[in-house]
C-alpha cells in the first residue's frame, strides 16, 4: 500500500497523474437555479462584500463575506436536501463519510444527443449501452453525465427558459432507478441541476433529487470540463464544506487522470 501512495506521489509530480478542475467560477454571474416563485421561494444568488484590501479596514489584508444558497455554481447535493433523504443520519454536509468523497467516475458522453435536442434524457437502455461499451460501472462509482452544457449554452443561456419553463437534459426516473441498483455513490451534471429543467412536470417529479437521496446518495450540479475526462478510470474528489446540518455545499471538484 505504501508502494500505492509512493508511486502516486511521483505520478503527481512528474504530471503523468493530471489533476482536472471541473469547477465554474463562483462569483455574482454564476447561474443559479430559479423556481417559480408561485411555488417556492428562492435562493440568494452569489455577492461579495469587501472588509478590506490592505487600507484603514486592514492595512496588510485582504478578504471578503460572501453570502449565498448551499445550492449555488459547482455544488454538491446531500442527501438531507429532499424530503425522501431527511432521516439519514449520515446525510447532511458535516455527517457523509469522508471515504464516500473520493472515487472512481464513469463518464457518459450526452454531448451530441444534448445539442440535437435540450431536452434530452438518459435512459437506463442508454445507461446500459454505455456499459456494453465500457464494462459494468461498479457499485461506489460516480455517474457523470456529459453535455458540454457551458459551451453550448453559455452562462447567459444556462436554464434555457422560456414560457414552458427551463429547458436542460438529464436523467429519467429509470435511468436513476439502474443507477441506484449498481449502487453507485452519486449523479452529477453540467447543467444547473441534477435533474432536466423539465424534471417537475415527470411522473416521478425530480427522480435525480428524489430516488438518489431518497437512497442516501449524492449529486453535482453545474459540473464543467467533463469532455476532459475518459469514460473510466478517473478518480473523482468532491468534498462539501463541512456546513453542519448542510443540505449542500459549493465545492471544487477535482479528478485524476492517468496522462
Ligand atoms: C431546490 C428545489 C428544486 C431543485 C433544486 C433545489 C436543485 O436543483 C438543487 O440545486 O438541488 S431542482
Ligand atoms: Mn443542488
Amino acid at each position: 500500500m505504501s508502494n500505492l501512495m509512493n508511486e502516486l506521489a511521483v505520478r503527481l509530480l512528474s504530471g503523468d497523474v493530471e489533476v482536472i478542475d471541473l469547477t465554474q467560477v463562483l462569483g455574482p454571474d454564476t447561474p443559479i437555479i430559479h423556481l417559480p416563485e408561485e411555488i417556492a421561494k428562492n435562493s440568494a444568488p452569489f455577492s461579495m462584500e469587501q472588509i478590506s484590501k490592505y487600507d484603514k479596514d486592514g492595512p496588510a489584508w485582504y478578504w471578503n463575506t460572501m453570502t449565498m444558497g448551499e445550492h449555488t455554481g459547482t455544488h454538491f447535493d446531500a442527501p438531507i436536501h429532499w424530503v425522501s433523504g431527511k432521516d439519514y443520519p449520515d446525510g447532511g454536509t458535516d455527517t457523509i463519510p469522508a471515504q464516500n468523497l473520493v472515487g472512481p467516475a464513469c463518464v457518459i458522453d450526452c454531448s451530441a444527443e444534448t445539442a440535437a435536442d435540450p431536452d434530452y434524457l438518459l435512459t437506463a437502455d442508454g445507461v446500459k449501452a454505455w456499459e456494453a461499451e465500457n464494462g459494468e460501472i461498479k457499485a461506489g462509482s460516480w455517474v457523470l453525465m456529459r453535455t458540454d452544457w457551458l459551451a453550448l449554452m453559455g452562462r447567459d443561456n444556462f436554464l434555457n427558459a422560456d414560457d414552458t419553463g427551463p429547458h436542460s437534459p438529464g436523467p429519467t426516473a429509470c435511468c436513476i432507478n439502474y443507477i441506484i441498483e449498481k449502487g453507485v455513490m452519486g449523479w452529477g451534471v453540467e447543467t444547473v441541476g441534477t435533474d432536466a429543467g423539465q424534471a417537475a412536470m415527470f411522473e416521478t417529479p425530480f427522480p435525480a433529487h428524489s430516488l438518489m437521496h431518497g437512497a442516501n446518495k449524492y449529486g453535482l450540479a453545474s459540473l464543467m470540463n467533463l469532455d476532459k475526462l475518459p469514460a473510466t478510470g478517473s478518480i473523482l474528489i468532491v468534498p462539501p464544506l463541512k456546513i453542519e446540518n448542510g443540505s449542500g455545499s459549493p465545492l471544487r471538484v477535482l479528478a485524476l487522470k492517468a496522462k
